[in-house]
C-alpha cells in the first residue's frame, strides 16, 4: 500500500477553486534550496546501471595496464553486445557505461588520434568498433548509453603536456558525435604518470564544457560532479545520511582526497548549494576487469540485494560493474546472479502489504508530519520503502518509524535522517497492529512523503 501525507500549506489553502492554480501551487517551486535538473532526475529514477570494464586488461589479466600492451592481444572472438544488454535489461538495469578507454590508453573505437586502438587489433579483422556495437545494442534493447574515457593515459606520447588537452578533447568529440545520444560521461579521478614520466594537469572546465556542448542532456560524473558525484568508496555503500546536495568547495576537483572530502562524498550537505547526487560504483567481482581466477568469487544474490539496499536504498544509484570475458560475453555466472538479483528484489520489494486504514496529519509549517497505517491483521512487517518527491528538492532531515502493539501503545522501531529518492528500511521482527512514519524534522516544507510496507523475506 502506497500513500503519502499531505501537509496543509497556507498558500495552497488560500488558492481557491482554480484546479490549474491549485495544481501549480500544490508543489510550489518557491524553495531556494537546490532541485535536480530533468536529466539528474532521470538518472536517479533509473536506480540501476551496468558498468562494463573491457579492454587489453581483459587479455593480460591486469587491473591497470602499462600502456605498452600490443593491440594484437585484443581479440574477443565471440563478442555479442546484445548478450550484455539483454542480461542488463532483464535484470532491470537502465543504462550501460562502457570503458571506451581505460588508463592503458587502448581505444575500443577506431579513433583518429592514435593507432593504439581496435584498428590495430585482430578484432573483426581490424574493422571492429566496440563502442558502436555497444551503442547499437543499447538502442536495440532500450537502454541508455554512458561512456568512460579515462583522462589518465599511459600510452599517449603527449600525455603530461599541453598537447594532451587537444588529444583528449578530440577523443571526447569522436565519442560524443559518432554514436548518437549519450546520457552519462564518466570521468574517473585516477591520475598517474604517462609514458614520459609526467603527470597531466587536466583542464576539467574545458572537457566538461565540450560534453555539454555536444550532448547537453548527458550527466557528467566525477568526484567533483558537476552533475553526479562519486559516493566516496567502491564497496557498494552510500552514507546512511545521504543528501543530494553538496558544498562544491569541499570537493573541488576529481581525485582530491581527505577526511572532509570522503564525508562530503558519502553524506552530501543538507545546506549544500548545488544538487549533485552520489553514484555508488562497485564490481560484481573483486576486480573491475574480468579475471578467470575470480569465477568463484562473484557476488552472491544475497550480497547483490544487500548492496542495492545500501545504495539505491540510501538515496544513491547503483552502478554495478559486470566485466565481459575474453570471448566478449558476460560470464554465465554473472548473468545468473543478475537474474537472481532481479528475482530477489521483486520478491522482497515488488509487492506491498495492504493496509486496513490510513491517516495523515501534519503541522501548518509543513516540516513535521505523520503517516499512519493500521494493518488488517497483526503481523511482522519486514521492510518499509520511504520516498520524498525530490523534483522539489530534498528536505527530510529526521524521521522515525513506530509500531503499534496489542495494548494500543506506539513505540519507535527504526529511525534515520535523510530519505531522498528512496530510503529502504529493514524493520525488526515483532507483531504490529499498525505502523506509522513520523517526520521529525524537514529543512523546508515537504508536501508528500510516501511509505510502502513489505512482508518479511
Ligand atoms: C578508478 C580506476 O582506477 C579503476 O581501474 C576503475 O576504472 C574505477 C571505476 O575507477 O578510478
Amino acid at each position: 500500500m502506497s500513500s503519502s501525507f499531505l501537509l496543509p500549506r497556507r498558500d495552497f489553502l488560500a488558492v481557491g477553486a482554480s484546479a490549474l492554480a491549485a495544481r501549480h501551487l500544490r508543489w510550489p517551486a518557491r524553495t531556494t534550496r537546490p532541485v535536480p535538473s530533468a536529466d539528474q532526475l532521470q538518472w536517479h529514477r533509473d536506480e540501476l546501471a551496468l558498468f562494463a570494464h573491457f579492454g587489453v586488461n581483459t587479455f593480460t589479466d591486469r587491473e591497470w595496464g602499462e600502456g605498452t600492451e600490443s593491440p594484437t592481444i585484443f581479440n574477443p572472438t565471440a563478442l555479442d553486445a546484445r548478450q550484455w544488454t539483454r542480461a542488463a535489461k532483464a535484470a532491470g538495469f537502465k543504462m550501460v557505461i562502457l570503458t571506451a578507454k581505460h588508463h592503458d590508453g587502448f581505444c575500443l573505437w577506431p579513433t583518429a588520434t592514435t593507432a593504439h586502438s581496435v584498428k590495430s587489433s585482430p578484432f573483426r579483422g581490424g574493422t571492429g568498433d566496440v563502442v558502436r556495437e555497444v551503442a547499437d545494442a543499447c538502442r536495440a534493447d532500450g537502454l541508455r548509453l554512458g561512456l568512460y574515457l579515462s583522462p589518465w593515459d599511459r600510452n599517449a606520447a603527449v600525455y603530461g603536456s599541453d598537447g594532451y588537452h587537444d588529444f583528449y578533447l578530440t577523443q571526447l568529440r569522436e565519442l560524443l558525435t559518432r554514436y548518437g545520444r549519450v546520457d552519462e560521461v564518466w570521468f574517473d579521478g585516477a591520475n598517474g604518470e604517462g609514458p614520459n614520466g609526467k603527470k597531466q594537469i587536466y583542464d576539467w572546465p574545458r572537457y566538461w564544457a565540450e560534453v555539454k556542448r555536444l550532448q547537453p542532456q548527458a550527466v557528467i560524473f566525477s568526484d567533483a560532479g558537476p552533475d553526479i558525484r562519486w559516493i566516496g568508496n567502491e564497496a557498494g555503500t552510500a552514507g546512511e545520511t545521504n543528501w543530494s546536495m553538496v558544498d562544491p568547495r569541499v570537493v573541488s576537483a576529481p581525485g582530491v582526497s581527505g577526511e572532509g572530502v570522503t564525508r562530503m562524498l558519502q553524506q552530501g550537505d543538507p545546506n549544500g548549494s548545488v544538487w549533485r547526487p552520489g553514484e555508488t560504483d562497485t564490481s560484481i567481482r573483486p576486480g573491475w576487469f574480468y579475471h578467470p581466477a575470480d569465477d568463484a568469487k562473484v557476488r552472491s544474490v544475497d550480497n547483490l540485494v544487500d548492496i542495492y539496499v545500501s545504495s539505491v536504498g540510501r538515496n544513491s544509484k547503483l552502478l554495478l560493474n559486470v566485466p565481459p570475458t575474453r570471448d566478449g560475453l558476460l560470464h554465465e555466472t554473472d548473468v545468473a546472479r543478475l537474474a537472481g538479483m532481479r528475482r530477489a528484489l521483486d520478491a522482497r520489494f515488488g509487492a506491498s502489504l495492504a493496509v486496513a486504514s490510513e491517516r495523515r496529519s501534519g503541522e501548518a509549517s509543513g516540516t513535521t508530519g505523520r503517516l499512519e497505517y493500521m494493518l488488517p491483521t497483526p503481523r511482522s512487517v519486514g521492510w518499509a520503502t520511504l520516498q520524498e518527491p525530490i523534483q522539489h528538492g530534498q528536505h527530510v532531515a529526521a524521521w522515525r518509524i513506530e509500531g503499534l502493539a496489542g495494548d494500543g501503545s506506539w513505540s519507535p522501531i527504526a529511525r534515520g535522517t535523510t530519505i531522498g529518492h528512496k530510503r529502504i528500511v529493514a524493520l525488526p521482527r515483532g507483531t504490529r497492529y499498525g505502523i506509522r512514519l513520523v517526520i521529525e524534522q524537514a529543512l523546508a516544507p515537504v508536501n508528500a512523503v510516501s511509505m510502502v510496507l513489505h512482508a518479511e523475506a
